[in-house]
């Protein structure tokens, strides 16, 4: 019998054939006799999608059913990567897909290979919204992801002659099996227009009278959770023309350019913007961030009337998550829902939004905050700025009975910036309307604490709170490194790890055993092996699974000081050069590997990109350096780069000036997967130092308390011997470009040098002395990295989502019987 909650498809394999075989046939449109990889990757793909639909039914009907308190995540990017391994291990139907392929004679990792990545998003931030989507559905929160479905992802970085150039991403071409196109469920969302006043209903009212409509269709990306049929929803919205004509419009007698017209609104969701510095008062990203924070709020809004009759439960029923302040503009857009379209007094709306939204910093620099030009805000949104004008009153009213007229203060704490392009200070604004204020690791919280927002701090003590990110490890380890995978849970003697990571410190009690440090070594041997063969295929570089492979891979910014590591390369080419043959028998084998994209403004970004590849053309074509030093610039690193990466690196750097990097998450990702970490003393690398123990680290370099002194100090800092003679190589050509790597070179001596390259300098070689000299002796490395795996609990994304439903949210699980 088929019990409803039993769903219908069964997941054996002749099953999953039979399914395979019919969606070849029907929804691919070839024959079933005849198809290739990119149709079975398809096929296979809709018939695990089918799955992901019943349980999505079911899980919501649940949801509808218990009626819990659920949490909505609104951030302006995702960056989900591919979805069909995941699907398949979430499902736990992985070893049954596999056979019903085999049988068919494909094999499922080259089909999973056919995927391209969903990135829409630039990098941290991004991933972080997927891995923490990833943990709510595994965890069984009811909670859904809100979001834009660009046509264009990040861009692809392409490298000719060691320069990037973007590509766009158009990553719809070849269809989207993992998304729902629900064209039913859209949405009018307005720009533009005026404000007028009016009685309704014996009521005084604003209303908003549109200048342009635009419609927001949905689409949804099921979520599944590992271990449980529950599976959530991240829904997309997509820009297309309202189908309300007025005549007029349409009378001008242009039919042609009406029509274009009108077919411009697609473009608000056509397009990531691919900087992730900081705001530039762009009227297309304005639109962006209110197209989807509006389509969102009203979804929830009718989501929540269809169970509810008015608005007092809505702050029991309803948590808003802000990724970043990106999508602030959800605040005042519920203030306008419920005070003008559903006539709930001011009061009471502000009661409520106080009570519902909370909101997450990702960045530690002032100047990375987030303002909108008044004057683009008021043509765009009048009635918005209105609201934000209404709240700012009260708030400085409430700041002068607080602390007087102390004007400074209130000038720096006011959500209106004057000055010569009056601002509105979309921080500020959360920061007034949110009930928490979330930091993403222990250091970055106590810097918003006492410096970005010190002055809300000291309004607001009880709002500042922290919650360390993590990543998950079903991501991290079960679908990228399934040697590591099988391995933990082999000597765990369980793989219940992978939902409760906490069990993976078990793996310490077993650390001095040679048979396990064996099977160790053995899988990170073929995940280097994989690594290095990828290397060679993407950019003909022959590299052996001897050497140690050190991996610096994240987007490209001075702050995070790859300029750094390159300097140190050119550093330990030149020692090597100078030794003679004796000395050279003692050199650690060297893979050095760099990733990461440049925002593509960013000129010194950029140039860096070229210095790497200037570098590594003269180490790499060195036939007197042989095997001993490589550099090799991984092209387009992205998600599923990553994921093979990550399984196959030794030393991972993490090297920030302390106090730039709000967390950091790679490292956390690396130190899973057994990776030693060579880093500052920053972000979440402090906390992975109080897990691991410094002694299974290789730290260096400034302090986050001494880096403002330092700066003071100015020229007359000390800059060694060393980092004078690397930098003077490059002026004087050696890599070629001189021209070209000056201003790169000017920005490291004098006056320059903010990111204190030249200072860190030393202690940099010394850290990596000793990660030669651990390496040396493979069963003492062996072991840390053992202890890393074993010590990176705590940075499971699992802890980070449990902590905020706790604390923040205050919503609980609610899981979908079987
Ligand atoms: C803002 C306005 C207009 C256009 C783009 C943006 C924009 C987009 C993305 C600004 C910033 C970002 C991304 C920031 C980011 O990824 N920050 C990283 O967040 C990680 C997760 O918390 C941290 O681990 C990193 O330390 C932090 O750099």
């Amino acid at each position: 019998m088929f019990g409803l909650m039993d769903g219908f498809l069964k997941n054996d394999p002749v099953s999953l054939q039979k399914d395979i075989l019919d969606h070849v046939e029907y929804t691919v449109g070839r024959s079933r006799f005849s198809f290739d990889d990119f149709e079975a990757y398809q096929a296979l793909s809709h018939s695990v999608r089918d799955r992901l639909i019943e349980r999505w039914h079911d899980t919501q009907q649940y949801f509808k059913r218990k009626d819990p308190k659920r949490l909505y995540y609104l951030s302006l990017e995702f960056l989900m990567g591919r979805s069909l391994s995941n699907s398949v291990i979430n499902l736990g139907i992985k070893d049954q897909c596999a056979d019903a392929l085999n049988q068919l004679g494909f094999e499922f990792e080259v089909l999973a290979e056919q995927e391209g990545d969903a990135a829409l998003g630039n990098g941290g931030l991004a991933r972080l919204a997927a891995c923490q989507m990833d943990s709510l559905a595994t965890m069984d929160f009811p909670a859904w992801g809100y979001g834009l479905r660009y046509q264009y992802g990040l861009f692809r970085q392409v490298i000719l002659d060691g320069f990037q150039h973007e590509q766009p991403d158009y990553w719809l071409n070849f269809g989207n099996p993992w998304e729902i196109e629900h064209l039913r469920i859209s949405y009018a969302v307005k720009f533009y227009g005026t404000v007028e006043e009016k009685q309704l209903d014996g009521h005084h009212c604003k209303v908003w009278v549109p200048g342009e409509t635009v419609e927001a269709v949905a689409y949804d990306n099921p979520i599944p959770g590992y271990g449980t049929r529950n599976t959530t929803n991240l829904r997309l919205w997509a820009a297309k023309p309202n189908g309300h004509y007025d005549l007029e419009s349409f009378d001008t007698g242009d039919y042609i350019n009406a029509v274009i017209n009108r077919q411009r609104a697609e473009t608000i969701s056509s397009i990531l913007y691919p900087d992730d510095r900081s705001y530039q008062g762009k009227e297309l990203r304005l639109k962006q961030q209110y197209f989807f924070v509006s389509a969102s709020v009203q979804d929830i809004i009718r989501r929540f009337k269809d169970s509810h009759r008015n608005f007092d439960q809505f702050p029991e029923k309803v948590a808003l998550q802000l990724n970043d302040t990106h999508p602030s503009l959800a605040i005042p857009e519920v203030m306008r829902i419920l005070v003008d379209e559903e006539l709930v007094n001011w009061h009471n709306a502000w009661d409520i939004v106080r009570k519902i939204f909370s909101f997450t910093v990702h960045t530690v620099v002032p100047g990375g905050l987030e303002k909108i030009p008044v004057d683009l805000l008021s043509s765009l949104l009048p009635r918005h700025l209105q609201i934000i004008y209404d709240i700012n009153f009260s708030f400085v009213e409430e700041l002068k009975k607080r602390f007087g007229l102390d004007y400074d203060r209130l000038s720096r704490m006011s959500i209106v910036e004057e000055g010569a392009v009056k601002s509105i200070r979309m921080a500020n604004l959360s920061l007034v309307c949110c009930h928490a204020i979330d930091g993403v690791s222990r250091i970055h919280s106590d810097i918003l604490k006492t410096r970005v927002f010190k002055d809300f701090f000291e309004l607001w003590p009880q709002k500042f709170q922290y919650k360390t990110n993590g990543v998950s490890q079903r991501r991290w380890i079960v679908v990228s490194n399934p040697g590591l995978c099988a391995l933990i849970s082999k000597w765990l003697g369980t793989d219940a790890w992978i939902r409760d990571i906490d069990l993976i410190m078990g793996l310490r009690d077993h650390v001095e055993d040679a048979e396990l440090q064996q099977q160790w070594k053995m899988v990170r041997r073929v995940n280097k092996i994989r690594l290095a063969e990828y290397i060679e295929a993407m950019i003909g570089v022959k590299i052996s699974p001897d050497a140690m492979f050190d991996v610096q891979i994240k987007r490209i910014h001075e702050y995070k000081r790859q300029l750094l590591n390159i300097l140190g390369i050119i550093h330990r080419y030149d020692c090597i050069k100078n030794m003679n043959k004796s000395d050279r028998r003692n050199v650690v084998p060297r893979v050095c590997i760099i990733g990461g994209k440049a925002a593509p403004g960013y000129e010194i970004a950029k140039k860096i990109i070229k210095l790497c590849h200037a570098v590594g053309e003269t180490i790499n074509n060195d036939p007197d350096i042989g095997g001993l030093l490589k550099l090799v610039f991984i092209p387009d690193y992205n998600v599923s780069v990553a994921e093979l990466v990550i399984p196959g690196s030794d030393l991972s750097q993490h090297i920030s000036t302390a106090g730039h990097e709000a967390s950091g998450t790679g490292n956390m990702k690396l130190l899973m997967n057994g990776c030693l970490l060579l880093a500052t003393v920053d972000g979440s690398t402090i906390e992975i130092i109080e897990e691991i123990g410094k002694e299974n680290m290789f730290l260096f370099g400034a302090k986050a308390h001494e880096v403002a002194t330092l700066r003071a100090k100015g020229q007359a800092r000390k800059v060694p011997l060393q980092f004078s003679r690397v930098v003077r190589k490059i002026r004087d050509g050696y890599f070629g470009s001189e021209v070209y790597f000056k201003s790169l070179c000017d920005s490291l001596e004098g006056s320059g040098d903010f990111y204190l390259l030249g200072n860190d300098f030393a202690s940099y070689l010394e850290a990596q002395a000793e990660a030669d000299k651990a390496f040396v002796d493979q069963e003492r490395w062996t072991k840390m990295s053992i202890l890393c795996t074993a010590g990176s609990g705590r940075f499971s994304s699992d802890r980070t989502v449990g902590e905020y439903a706790e604390k923040t949210w205050r919503i609980e699980p609610c899981r979908c019987p079987f």
